[in-house]
């Protein structure tokens, strides 16, 4: 019987994605909770990027969401979270690419950005980058629900914890989902009812002090150097 560790942080929507792999897909596991506060000196030698999700499989350690995301489908049973054929995993995984490295780094800057006419101009490029990927899933979802259409896959995983923290954003930085992105919130809705989804979603209030300290533009981790500075995680 092999032996699988995720190391993970509750507050962390980058390893939702991968516990909500692990949930859809039933993978037994075991949790190690980090700090991100204060984090474990063995951290940095688990992983070079010192950021968490990490797992280990028996002898092997992954990182990175998307890459372990797609090593668990591939290496356990279950239901599989990707395409059956190369062109649609390739399509997929540029949705993730795009949604990772041009998406996100906008919408934390804008969380992290503290002066007031320049989150005008950020809040806009959100909203720009919303209507980007309505207007994606009208080019690639048919009837959906899911974001590669009829089926859950990495994509849903990936996309859907950073969703779910709107509220801080709107909470913080009057950031709403456009109502005329219609694909983007029946989207949210489908994928939130997974049962895998909703055991790792929280309420609001759960998120809302913990992103204190984006929202002052304080955090010192180093997602928060990277965010701050307008990069990818
Ligand atoms: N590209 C990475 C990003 C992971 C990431 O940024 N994780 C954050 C927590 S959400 C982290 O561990 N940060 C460590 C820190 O801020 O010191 C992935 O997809 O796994």
């Amino acid at each position: 019987m092999s032996q699988l560790t995720l190391y993970t942080a509750e507050v962390c929507p980058y390893a939702q994605r991968t516990r909500i792999v692990l949930g859809e897909k039933g993978i037994a596991h075991e949790q190690v909770q980090i700090d991100l506060d204060d984090k474990p000196d063995w951290l940095a030698d688990l992983t070079p990027t010192n950021r968490v999700p990490v797992i280990r499989h028996d002898d092997f350690v992954l990182w990175e969401s998307a890459t372990v995301n797609e090593y668990l489908d591939a290496s356990f049973p279950g239901v599989a979270l990707k395409p059956a054929d190369e062109r649609g995993r390739a399509v997929m995984r540029n949705e993730i690419r795009h949604f990772d490295n041009v998406f996100l780094p906008t919408f934390y800057k804008l969380l992290f950005e503290q002066n007031e006419s320049v989150q005008t101009e950020l809040r806009q490029q959100v909203v720009d980058g919303f209507e980007f990927l309505e207007a994606r899933l009208g080019e690639i979802q048919g009837d959906g629900p899911y974001w590669l259409g009829a089926e859950m896959s990495l994509a849903d995983a990936a996309m859907w914890p950073f969703f779910e923290r709107l509220g801080v954003f709107e909470h913080y930085r009057s950031l709403v989902l456009p109502v005329t992105c219609v694909r983007l919130h029946h989207w949210f809705d489908a994928v939130g009812a997974h049962a895998s989804v909703h055991a790792t979603a929280h309420d609001l209030d759960y998120f809302l002090p913990l992103y204190t300290n984006y929202a002052n533009g304080v955090g010192s981790g180093v997602s928060a150097q990277a965010f701050r500075s307008g990069a990818a995680n």
